[in-house]
Formats: C-alpha cells, sequence, structure tokens
C-alpha cells in the first residue's frame, strides 16, 4: 500500500461520521417534511398579513375617527349658526319692546302713529353675527314691523251678525261659538255646549267663558282650523314657504304670493282694555270723577261736566253714547241706552229713537267741541267692571284693516273709505274718535257701532322675528305676544315654532 492509499482511506475515515450525520439530517427533515427555506418564508407571510391588517384596522380606526370628528364639527357649526340665528331674532323682539317701553315712558297724544312708525322703523336690524326681520300681513299686504293685534275685533265681544260675515261660518257654527263663550249650559238653537262634546269623548267642554286665544276656537264644534287659519298655519301673521307652494305642503294654499289668514286676520282673542290714557295718565273714571277733576282733564266748563257727570250715573252709561249723541241731548236723557242705543248694541244697526227729547236744562248745555269730544273720550272711561266684556280691547282705527271696517263691523262703505282716507291725510294719525264724527256717512248709527268696538290706540302687538345668521345663512323665528298697556311690557306668550 502506497503513503497515498494510506492517506485516501484516513480522509475517508475522518469524513465518515459527518456523511453518516448529514445523511441523518436529511433523513430527519425528510421525514418531518421540512424545509429550511420555505419556514422562512412562511414566517415573513405571517408577519406581513399581520402588518396589513393592523394598517387596515389602523386605517378604519383613523378614517372613522376623522369622520365622527368631521361630524361633530359639523353639527358644531350648525349649532352655532342656530345660537346665532336665535339670538339675532331674541335682538329683534328686544328692541320692538324696548321701544314700546319708551314710548309708555315718553307718550306723545298729538302723535297717534309715533309708536307704530318706531316699530316700522326698526323692523330690520343687525348684531354682530346675525339679522333679523319682523313682518305681518294686513288685507293681502305685507308691513314691517309687528302686527298689531288691536287692529282685529276681538273675539269675546263681537257679534252675531258680525260672525255671520266670516267667510265659510255657518249659523251651526256662530250658535256654537257663542255656546262656548256663554255662562250657560243651555245650547242655542243650532249651537253645543257640554253634552255635544261629551258625546263625542272630545276630552274637553266649553269654557263657558271668555275665549284665551285665537287658537281656542278649533275646538268648537264646526270651527275648522282650515276656516281659523285659512293659510297662516303656524298663525304667525307671516307668510311662511310652505303657506305660498299651492297644495305641494299643508296647508292647502292658493300660492298668489299674499297670506290670507282666515278668520285669523280679523279676529283676535288678545287684546286688553287700555287703562291709561294717550297721554299717560290712569284715565278717569266718570262714574267716580267730581265735576274740578273733569274739567282739569277735558277742558269743558262746569255745566258740561255736570251734565257728563249726570249722565254718568245712569246704569248703562256708555262713552259710544257720548261720542255718538250731542251732550245737551244726552244730559237730558234717565236713559239713553234703554231707548234706542242698547238695541244698537246688540245688532250694530237699530237707531231709531236712540235721540232722547232734551228737557229744559238740558237746553242750556253747550255741546262738546271736537277738542273736548277727544279728551273726554281719550282721557275718562266709563267701563263697567262687573260685565264679562271688563279687560277686553278694541279695535284701534289708525291700524284696522278696510275689509274689517266694511265687511265685518259693516260700516257703511262710504263712510269706512273716508275713515281710511282722513287717517291716510293725517300726519299722526287719527287722535281719537272725535276726528271721524265729522266724515260724510257718520251718522249716529255708525257712530255707536264704533264707540263701542273702536278705539284709536294699541295695546298688544305679535312680534313674529326671524333671525338670520350671517355666516351659514340658518334661520330661527320667535314669536311674542306682548302688552304694552302697563309697563313693564308683558310677554302673554312665547313661542319658538
Ligand atoms: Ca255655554
Ligand atoms: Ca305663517
Ligand atoms: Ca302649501
Ligand atoms: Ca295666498
Amino acid at each position: 500500500m502506497t503513503l497515498g492509499s494510506i492517506i485516501s482511506v484516513c480522509n475517508r475515515a475522518i469524513q465518515a461520521p459527518d456523511v453518516h450525520a448529514n445523511n441523518f439530517r436529511a433523513h430527519c427533515l425528510d421525514a418531518h417534511n421540512i424545509h429550511p427555506l420555505n419556514q422562512f418564508a412562511r414566517r415573513k407571510g405571517v408577519v406581513t398579513i399581520m402588518v396589513i391588517w393592523a394598517i387596515a384596522i389602523a386605517s378604519i380606526i383613523v378614517a372613522a375617527t376623522q369622520i365622527l370628528a368631521f361630524r361633530e364639527a359639523t353639527i358644531g357649526r350648525e349649532c352655532l349658526s342656530r345660537v346665532q340665528a336665535r339670538w339675532a331674532a331674541r335682538a329683534g323682539v328686544e328692541t320692538m319692546i324696548a321701544i314700546m317701553e319708551w314710548h309708555n315712558a315718553n307718550p306723545d297724544p298729538d302723535d297717534a302713529l309715533a309708536l307704530t312708525r318706531d316699530l316700522e322703523g326698526n323692523a330690520f336690524g343687525e348684531v354682530e353675527t346675525g339679522t333679523w326681520d319682523i313682518r305681518h300681513f294686513i288685507d293681502g299686504q305685507e308691513w314691517a314691523g309687528p302686527m298689531d293685534e288691536n287692529s282685529k275685533l276681538n273675539i269675546n265681544v263681537v257679534t252675531r251678525m258680525q260672525l255671520l260675515e266670516l267667510p265659510n261660518i255657518s249659523q251651526d257654527i256662530v250658535d256654537s261659538i257663542n255656546d262656548w263663550r256663554d255662562a250657560d249650559e243651555e245650547p242655542q238653537q243650532m249651537g253645543a255646549e257640554a253634552d255635544y262634546y261629551r258625546n263625542r269623548s272630545l276630552g274637553y267642554e266649553p269654557r263657558n267663558g271668555n275665549f284665551h286665544s285665537i287658537a281656542e276656537l278649533e275646538l268648537v264644534a264646526g270651527a275648522w282650523p282650515q276656516y281659523v287659519r285659512g293659510e297662516d298655519w303656524n298663525l304667525n301673521g307671516r307668510l311662511d314657504p310652505n303657506e305660498d307652494d299651492g297644495k305641494r305642503t299643508t296647508p292647502d294654499d292658493n300660492a298668489n304670493g299674499k297670506l290670507d289668514a282666515g278668520w285669523s286676520q280679523y279676529l283676535t282673542a288678545s287684546t286688553r282694555s287700555i287703562t291709561k290714557s294717550v297721554s299717560g295718565q290712569e284715565r278717569l273714571d266718570l262714574r267716580k270723577a267730581n265735576s274740578e277733576e273733569i274739567i282739569s282733564r277735558t277742558g269743558v266748563d262746569s255745566t258740561q261736566a255736570a251734565a257728563i257727570l249726570t249722565y254718568a250715573k245712569v246704569g248703562n252709561a256708555r262713552m259710544a253714547n257720548i261720542l255718538s249723541v250731542p251732550l245737551s241731548q244726552l244730559s237730558g236723557s234717565r236713559n239713553p241706552s234703554a231707548t234706542g242705543a242698547a238695541s244698537a248694541n246688540r245688532t250694530g244697526r237699530s237707531s231709531a229713537g236712540r235721540t232722547p227729547t232734551p228737557t229744559t236744562t238740558a237746553a242750556t248745555v253747550k255741546n262738546l267741541d271736537n277738542k273736548q269730544l277727544g279728551l273726554v273720550l281719550n282721557e275718562c272711561t266709563l267701563e263697567n267692571t262687573r260685565t264679562a266684556q271688563v279687560n277686553i280691547g278694541k279695535v284701534n282705527l289708525n291700524t284696522a284693516s278696510r275689509t274689517l271696517l266694511r265687511d265685518i263691523l259693516q260700516l257703511d262703505t262710504r263712510y269706512a273709505d273716508s275713515i281710511l282716507s282722513r287717517r291716510i291725510s293725517k300726519q299722526s294719525g287719527l287722535l281719537s274718535l272725535a276726528d271721524i264724527v265729522d266724515l260724510p256717512g257718520a251718522t249716529q248709527e255708525q257712530l255707536q257701532i264704533l264707540g263701542q268696538v273702536a278705539d284709536v290706540a294699541s295695546s298688544v302687538y305679535m312680534i313674529s322675528s326671524r333671525g338670520r345668521a350671517n355666516t351659514s345663512g340658518a334661520e330661527a323665528e320667535i314669536v311674542v305676544l306682548v302688552d304694552r298697556s302697563e309697563s313693564p311690557v308683558r310677554i302673554l306668550e312665547y313661542r319658538e315654532p
């Protein structure tokens, strides 16, 4: 054996265990089907999937957070806009009330329209973040400023004949309205008292007293909301988009750009009698006053004051009679109302036999001149606090509509038109009812009608203030009913439709 052969055998002998080991390892790996490269790739794949999932989940979380944050930001902006619009509307309301307060503190008996003009002049205004606008409809025409509720007739004194002049009304509804407000439980001919409502399980009965709101009228049998509200579905005195789009949305309107507010444009339940005179003093109660007080407040002479005092002692004495009957004739009457004025009161029509025959002493009494008559009407009162009609406001002839005067109060057309012409021609408006006694058509009968239901001042206003945010244009509305007959001005009703 050569040296080379010996070395070769030794090398094989040395390498033999590794070969066996490698063979064994290969055998084991084969036995478990494990390959080192595959194992590494598999681990890498798992990690990759986990990373992708993590990224996906993180993306979803980020996206959801962004959407949430965006929505919250949007909601926040909308809330802010609504708050800005609401406070702009509120600023409008406060402005109107402040103007009323100022006029209460600074009354001007020589300008009956001063308050109306100031309210109109400030009907549109702005604050830092928004604007307000206040408007209303009367007789199909839109006006700036709050609605004068005294431009309407108070439903608690409206007569049967006047009710029958309302559109869409019928005898049975008129009777039911009377049953609702009269104290008894006796149904009128076609009316409805408690039994009617009980039998229909309506859950309410007639008030048997004065209406508290115009919406209460809708509880009366047959007085459907479409009659009471007409197109003014939310009773805010304004023409809203749904009230001028025909049948597309409730109510069913005629889409003519004008508001037809049904009975609510002629009737109100809110007006109060005004205890203060236009000069800002408490009205003088003629039933309790003495001669000196009457002379100093109205400028009448002592004979006239005595005649007024004599008349005021008559049980049914009314300012309407002082307006419509000359003092020389009035003072000779024991009770002018009993002779004919009382029947005029019931029907608004009768004039026969109203004027009593003057007595010998009454002939010496001078009739009131226009200025004296105006002061007696404006500064004094004969309101009977024991009647159900106490504290009910009168129609302000400075703001009443032509339709109300002609169609509902049924004044002579010529007389109604002459009243409207005079109030337009006088920049200061009608200062007292004495301003309408010398007009064409001013008969005693017509003056009786007006003397009972009309005056030249207003107590209650409905402020419909719409606020608008500057940034987004968002809108909010506040409707407030206020009574300015006393200071501070009182809020009778507040709503945010
Ligand atoms: Ca009744
Ligand atoms: Ca409306
Ligand atoms: Ca409509
Ligand atoms: Ca209309």
